[in-house]
This record gives structure tokens, C-alpha cells and sequence, in this order.
């Protein structure tokens, strides 16, 4: 380990193309790195093809012209670090205590490779040790089997699991009788999935791939697709080339955004030639959005009243709204008294600015608006993605051709997952299908979420915790109350295919249970299994893993969660094993129980899988009131962030917690953000050089961070490096999971109770560079 873990950090602006030359180079670096051998190079291209397997990295949809080999510089890194040939055995485990283990970082963790056989942990030698499939069923089932409550044990699920695998999971958990789901999507896109339904009846996006090839105009919303989304930036080249216009709404101007040259296409790169992306860049400040979409939409009014003076074309889709929509003139009316200043100081953004984005939203004919985490880990974003959906729809613009609404998923199956369940507050009508077809009560009580599932542990109700994949203690806020809460719990699970901290913050009694990569044949009763996921954009399609099982002790995700439910429940209700013997009976009960799966076995093999119908995206509106809602919101202004800042003055900033270029989410691959011109170093402030002058600072110097909350409670990061960068003033920007410990539990977003990892009101202190770094 290095005393000091960035001794070679350095800050190097980026001044080439997103992709291109530099994507290839990275992966090849991968390849090396992970020493993934010779014969497996051939399964990059069969990554996302349709006889290959779903990439495990980011839940944008394939294209599927059969020739193209959908090719993406952080596919690989996922796919390579799946098919590393580095080993965690237990002579790894016997060498380290956990209390060791604790002080390395989570890129040196994720260093060491495949778990490799299930383990328990054994606290007269703080180790883990090997442990017998059975008998590690058996440690669960009797510790389930011992709580005096269901409610008492709580299951997060991650969204890499399969839909067979997750639909195994939820009917094995409400039999078991409880609808604790606590899943990554409760810190990811809730207030999407919150937010969509009382707008357009359902919390998923409106548009296709092919509604892409016809927009005219693309307004993305803080997203940083060359970093998360790479294969995004495919079809914003076209779209650019096309002549669309594509605006980025950021706080930072993210280079991955100005230009492209893509892998796909030689010529480009060997001309060094590349595609221009956004034309248009608006940086609000954090949380501005909401101030900033509804000022366009005000602006978007007073052109129409214009109009209407004029004589001109009216710009409000007059027929839509009156055929399809509820509200708008109580909506139209909150927008007319609606302050220009306040809408100027909240957004950030100048009304004059605000305005050009309302004329370039007006020229436009069809409209796609896609949003990432920038939207929705804000105390505010359930509002604010209803205020967007009220602006597509005050022109129509959605549930047409080339036009809608496009929350753009993190996790590769992570809206697969709610579809079939994975879901803490199921709809009456779920359940009571499930209910029927399985022949039992489901629990009716609302389950818990991620943030509640902590609270209730630190209040000693849960006492049981398992994750289907996941880096709980990391992925989640508050890290050291989060770390007392695992350790309070009785028995803590993790299926998993690397060690991760989540393993070594543990439960009195602790179990890691090494599974079968997505990458990786599953074999089930010698017949090699697919499994099927659903996208961004709810195509529904099936998966072949291709490689050799990184060990011969694994089991797949769907046979050890049917093994769990074996010893729990008992077989007389479900034959849990055959179940996972021939994954096709469980796509068989997923269509018993899901409208729009029918003949799901046999339309997973038309190549492309098969689109799962959103209601909204035909105009079929699945709202109570059975039409889309004009959603009437103030802006919010007696906020933690504004409370602070009458505390502490300018002094007080707004932290965002980001991604890294070389990380996917708790799991640091290497230590570049290429993009953002940062290289060997992760513990890094983004800031403006005006506010590093006005509180005293340098570029480069070392700042702490603390949380400005009214708990009494200290939240502290220490050491970090000052960046000065393109960001507005009083906002500043850090990765996560390394910010985590600053967010506070309760600091979460209105209705969806997501953390608010983009808006923590935080103060820096001076410091000075550690003998050492913290681990993490
Ligand atoms: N390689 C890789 N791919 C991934 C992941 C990964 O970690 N690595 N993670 C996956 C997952 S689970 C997810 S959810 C997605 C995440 O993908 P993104 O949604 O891109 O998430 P972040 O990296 O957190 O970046 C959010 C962006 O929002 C901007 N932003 C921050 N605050 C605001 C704000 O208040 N307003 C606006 N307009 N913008 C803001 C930031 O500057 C940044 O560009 O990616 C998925 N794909
Ligand atoms: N501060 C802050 N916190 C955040 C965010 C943020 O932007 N800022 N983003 C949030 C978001 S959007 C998300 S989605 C969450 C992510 O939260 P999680 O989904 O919990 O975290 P990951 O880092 O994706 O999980 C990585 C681990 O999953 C396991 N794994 C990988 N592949 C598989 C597989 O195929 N099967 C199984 N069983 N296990 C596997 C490996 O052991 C690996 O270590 O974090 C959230 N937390
Ligand atoms: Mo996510």
C-alpha cells in the first residue's frame, strides 16, 4: 500500500475529443491490467450483440444492426473487471483480518479480483472463512426463521441482477412476508419513478432509440454521457451531424459534452477529425433546474401571448393540451405571477439566457429531454421532473414521434428490476396477482427504503440485512452512522462477484456468497441459461454469458436466491429449485403476473427482444384523473442550503458528489477523470477560482470539508485537494463514495426520500497534505 495513496496526482486540462483514440487506449490498458487472457478478447464483441451478452456497465439501449460492434470504452472496463483472472480465495482471507482489510482503499479492494467460494465470518480470528453452500442456506434460513417479525430483516437489491433472478428474490421475500426492497434505485432515479406517474401515469421514459434518429432538438439535463452513458454519445453525434440542436444543461461544461470522435468510426479518428456535440451550454447553479425550467416555460407563455398579439403561430399545442391534459390553467396562471428575479437568483442563470433556451425550446419540433443524477439527488426533484414534463407537454411534446420525456438509467437492469417487483411500495393490484398466482397473502404494509432500512436499523428493528449485489455501506449516505447500523445487525448477506467494504462492515454474524457474473455461462441442469433485462428505454431482452465461471464453487444469482427460499419457506408453495433449473418457468410466472409479458419465452428471441408498452408513450394516460397533469410548484426557498447560507454567508457551498471517469459508482477501477483533466488522484474539490481567492485559499492547496446540518451530529471528509474549474460561484464538486460520510441521512428529496448527493451544504477548512490519505 502507498503511505501517501496520490503521490503522482496531477491536473492536466483535456483537450482532445471524448472517445476516440484516448477510449482505445484506456482499453487496452484495461485489458492488460486485468489480465484478461487472449481467448477472451472475442467477447467484446459480443457485448451487447444480439447472440451475446448485455453489457454489466450502463442502461442505455443497443442498436441492433448486427454488423456494428457497439463498442464503449467503459463496457469494456466493466466487462474486463468481470473477466479479470485475479483471484479472492480463502487463503486470501486467511492471510487478512478484517480490521486489515478495513484500512485498504475500495480501488485496492476491487484490486484483488473474483471472489471465488462463500465465506463466514468467524470473530475469534476476525476472518473469513470457507463455508459449505448448505450450511451458509441454513445460517440464513435460521436466522430469518428466529426474527419475531418479517419487517425485522430488510433485502437491497442493485440493479445489475437479471429479471429472473429479482423476480425470484421479491416472491421469495413476500412469502417470507415483508416488502422491505431497499434498492440502489431509491438513491438513483426515485424522483423519476415518484415523480412521472402523477404527471403521465407511468415512471418511465416516453422515447426509443428511434425516436432519437427524428428529434430536432435535444436538451440534456445534468447527465455526463461520455463518462456514464458513452454509447449515448453515438446518437448525439448523429443527431449533431443531423443538424439538431443539443443544449447541456451543467453547472460544469463537461468536456465529454463539446466533442466526439467515435470508435465506431476509423476515418474520424484517423483524421483527428470530430463531431461538435452540444451547441449550447447553461450552467445553472446545483439545483438551479427547477428555477430554470420553469422560467422557460414562463418564457415559452409570454412568446405565445405574443404570438396571439401577432397573429402568428400559436406556440402552445393548444390541441394537445385540451384533448390530453388536466391543469393548465391553474398552471399557466402560477406561471404569469411567477418572479423573474427569483426565477434568475434560484436558477443561477440569467434571464436573458433563460430566455434564449425558451426560444430554442419553442423552434423546436420534436423535443427530447433526457436527465441523469444532475435532476434528481435534490431535495426538490420530484418537482422538478414534473415541472419538465409540464414543459414538453405545454407543445406536445410528448407520446410523438421523435419527441419525449428520457430519464436516462444508471445500473443495466435496474428498471428491469421494478417492473418485475423489486418495488417497497407494490401497487394492490401487484400484489394481489402475485398473491393469486402463487397461491398466498402478500404483505400489504409498505416496505422500507434504502434510508429508512439504515434508520431502522440504528433504531434496532432491522436486524437482518441481504444484498443481491450492491455496495451498501458505500453506495449509501451518512457512511459512519450507516457502518454502526450493519454492525448492529445480526446476520448481514452479500451475494457478490468482488470483495467490497460492504463485506467487511458486517453483521455479528456475516456471509459473502460469490456469484456468476452476467459476462459468465450459467449452466443450470446442463442447459446454458439466458437471463433477460429491460433498458433504459423498456426494451426487454435475453443475455448469454459467455465465459468460463471465474470459479467452479459459484452459483448463479437465481440458484442461490432459490436455495435461500428452499431452506427458508420450504417447497410446498414454489418449487424453488426447479425454478432455477430452467430459468424459462420463471419467465413463464413473470408473464402470469405482468401485463406485457406475454409469450415472454418466445419474444425474447427475436433478435432486439421486444419493446414492454409505456402507456404514455401512445397518449394512453394511466394518471387518476386518466389525463396528463399540469402540476402546479413553487420555488422552494426556505431550503437546508439556504437556511445555511443565512448561517455562514458566501462561505457556505453547495457540494455535488460525481463520477469519475475511471470509476463505476463504488467500484474505483483506476484512479483518471480524463475528461475533467484530473489524473492519479480521486480526493479533489472542484471550485471557482473566485471563491478559492475569496476564502483565503490557493489552487491546489488542501481543504477539509464539513456538513453545515442542525444535528449536532459532525460529518467531516478531510483532505482534499482544491481544482479550480469551470462551476458556478458557491458551488463545488467531489466523487462519491469519498463524500458520502458528508450527506446526511435525513437530508433527502421531497416524496422520493432519495438522498441529496448533488446539494450538501458544506463549509472547507484549511489543512494540510497527511502523511497518509484515509482509505476511503
Ligand atoms: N462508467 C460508469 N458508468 C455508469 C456509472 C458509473 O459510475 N461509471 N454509474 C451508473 C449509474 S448507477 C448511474 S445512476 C448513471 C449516472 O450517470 P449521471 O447521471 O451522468 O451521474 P453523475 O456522474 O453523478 O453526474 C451527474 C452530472 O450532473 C451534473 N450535475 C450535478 N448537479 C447538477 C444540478 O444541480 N443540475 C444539473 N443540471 N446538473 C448537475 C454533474 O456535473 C454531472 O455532469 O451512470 C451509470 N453508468
Ligand atoms: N454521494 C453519492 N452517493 C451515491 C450516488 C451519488 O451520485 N453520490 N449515486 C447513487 C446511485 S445512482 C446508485 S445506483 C448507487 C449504487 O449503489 P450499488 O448498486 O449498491 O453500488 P455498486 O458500486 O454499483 O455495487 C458494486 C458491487 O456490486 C457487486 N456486483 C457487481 N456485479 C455483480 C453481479 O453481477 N452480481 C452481484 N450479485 N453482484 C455484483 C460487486 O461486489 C461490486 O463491488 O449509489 C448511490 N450513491
Ligand atoms: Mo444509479
Amino acid at each position: 500500500m502507498d503511505s501517501n495513496r496520490e503521490p503522482k496526482g496531477k491536473i492536466e486540462p483535456y483537450h482532445h475529443p471524448a472517445a476516440g483514440w484516448g477510449a482505445l487506449k484506456y482499453v487496452a490498458i484495461n485489458l492488460v491490467k486485468e489480465r484478461v487472457t487472449g481467448g477472451n478478447y472475442r467477447m467484446l464483441f459480443k457485448q451487447n450483440q444480439p447472440d451475446g451478452f448485455d453489457c454489466p456497465g450502463c442502461a442505455w439501449p443497443d442498436r441492433q444492426h448486427a454488423s456494428t460492434f457497439e463498442f464503449c470504452e467503459n463496457g469494456v472496463k466493466a466487462v474486463a473487471a468481470e473477466a479479470t483472472t485475479k483471484r479472492v480465495t480463502p487463503a486470501f482471507f486467511a492471510e487478512h483480518t478484517v480490521a486489515e482489510l478495513m484500512k485498504q482503499t475500495d480501488y485496492e479492494l476491487e484490486q484483488h479480483g473474483r471472489l471465488t467460494e462463500p465465506m463466514v465470518y468467524d470473530a475469534r480470528t476476525d476472518r473469513y472463512r470457507p463455508i459449505a453452500w448448505a450450511d451458509a442456506f441454513a445460517l440464513v434460513a435460521r436466522h430469518l426463521n428466529g426474527l419475531a417479525s418479517p419487517h425485522q430483516a430488510a433485502f437491497y437489491t442493485s440493479g445489475r441482477a437479471s429479471n429472473e433472478a429479482a423476480f425470484l428474490y421479491q416472491l421469495f421475500v413476500r412469502m417470507f412476508g415483508t416488502n422491505n426492497f431497499p434498492d440502489c434505485s431509491n438513491m438513483c432515479h426515485e424522483a423519476t419513478s415518484r415523480g412521472l406517474p402523477d404527471a403521465v401515469g407511468i415512471g418511465k421514459g416516453t422515447v426509443t432509440l428511434d425516436d432519437f434518429e427524428l428529434a430536432d432538438t435535444l436538451i440534456i439535463f445534468g447527465q455526463n454521457p461520455a463518462t456514464n452513458h458513452p454509447r449515448m454519445l453515438g446518437e448525439l453525434r448523429e443527431a449533431s451531424r443531423r443538424g439538431a440542436t443539443i443544449v447541456s444543461v451543467n453547472p460544469l461544461r463537461e468536456r465529454g459534452l463539446e466533442r466526439f470522435a467515435s470508435p465506431q468510426h476509423p476515418l474520424e479518428m484517423l483524421t483527428l477529425g470530430s463531431t461538435p456535440i452540444a451547441s449550447t451550454f447553461i450552467q445553472p447553479r446545483l439545483g438551479g433546474d427547477f428555477a430554470l425550467i420553469k422560467g422557460v416555460a414562463k418564457h415559452l407563455l409570454e412568446l405565445d401571448d405574443k404570438a396571439v398579439a401577432d397573429g402568428t403561430e400559436r406556440l402552445l399545442d393548444l390541441d394537445f393540451i385540451a384533448e390530453h391534459t388536466l391543469g393548465f390553467e391553474a398552471f399557466a396562471a402560477d406561471l404569469r405571477q411567477e418572479s423573474w428575479p427569483l426565477l434568475e437568483s434560484e436558477s443561477g442563470v440569467a434571464r436573458e439566457d433563460i430566455e434564449a433556451l425558451g426560444r430554442l425550446y419553442a423552434r423546436g419540433k420534436r423535443v427530447i429531454a433526457t436527465w441523469g443524477m444532475g435532476i434528481t439527488q435534490h431535495k426538490h426533484s420530484v418537482q422538478t421532473v414534473q415541472m419538465l414534463a409540464s414543459l414538453l407537454m405545454m407543445r406536445g411534446n410528448i407520446g410523438r414521434p421523435g419527441a419525449g420525456l428520457c430519464p436516462v438509467r444508471g445500473h443495466s437492469n435496474v428498471q428491469g428490476n421494478r417492473t418485475v417487483g423489486i418495488e417497497e411500495k407494490p401497487s394492490a393490484a401487484f400484489l394481489d396477482r402475485l398473491g393469486t398466482v402463487f397461491g398466498f397473502d402478500a404483505p400489504r404494509q409498505h416496505g422500507l427504503d434504502v434510508v429508512e432500512t439504515i434508520e431502522q436499523m440504528i433504531e434496532g428493528h432491522v436486524k437482518v440485512f441481504l444484498g443481491l449485489g450492491g455496495n451498501f455501506a458505500m453506495a449509501t449516505p451518512d457512511t459512519y452512522r450507516t457502518f454502526d447500523a450493519l454492525r448492529s445487525c445480526d446476520l448481514t448477506v452479500h451475494i457478490a462477484t468482488k470483495l467490497n467494504r460492504s463485506h467487511l462492515v458486517h453483521g455479528a454474524d456475516a456471509l459473502i456468497l460469490p456469484t456468476l457474473g452476467r459476462t459468465e455461462i450459467d449452466v443450470q441442469d446442463g442447459v446454458a441459461q439466458g437471463v433477460t433485462v429491460e433498458d433504459s428505454m423498456s426494451m426487454v431482452h435475453v443475455s448469454y454469458g459467455m465465459n468460463k465461471p471465474a470459479s467452479p464453487h459459484l452459483m448463479s444469482e437465481t440458484a442461490i436466491i432459490a436455495n435461500l427460499a428452499h431452506a427458508t419457506l420450504g417447497s410446498a408453495k414454489v418449487d424453488w429449485l426447479a425454478m432455477a433449473g430452467d430459468y424459462a418457468r420463471i419467465r413463464d410466472a413473470i408473464e402470469q403476473v405482468l401485463d406485457g409479458f406475454e409469450q415472454y419465452n418466445e419474444r425474447i428471441r427475436q433478435p432486439g427482444g421486444f419493446h414492454l408498452r409505456v402507456a404514455s408513450r401512445e397518449r394512453d394516460w394511466q394518471t387518476p384523473t386518466g389525463k396528463a397533469n399540469f402540476i402546479v410548484h413553487p420555488v422552494q426557498q426556505d431550503t437546508p442550503i439556504v437556511r445555511a447560507r443565512r448561517q455562514h454567508g458566501e462561505r457556505l457551498m453547495t457540494l455535488m458528489t460525481t463520477r469519475s471517469h475511471d470509476q463505476y459508482n463504488t467500484t474505483i477501477y483506476a484512479m483518471d477523470d480524463r475528461y475533467r483533466g484530473v489524473f492519479g488522484m480521486r480526493r479533489v474539490v472542484f471550485i471557482h477560482p473566485a471563491d478559492i481567492a475569496m476564502l483565503g485559499f490557493r489552487n491546489g492547496d488542501w481543504v477539509d470539508i464539513t456538513t453545515v446540518w442542525d444535528d449536532g451530529i459532525e460529518r467531516r471528509a478531510n483532505y482534499f485537494r482544491l481544482v479550480e474549474y469551470d462551476i458556478p460561484r458557491g458551488c463545488i464538486g467531489a466523487y462519491y463514495p469519498e463524500t458520502n460520510p458528508l450527506v446526511p441521512l435525513d437530508s433527502v428529496g421531497d416524496v422520493c426520500n432519495t438522498p441529496t448527493s448533488k446539494s450538501i451544504p458544506v463549509l472547507l477548512h484549511r489543512s494540510a497534505q497527511p502523511a497518509e490519505l484515509p482509505a476511503f
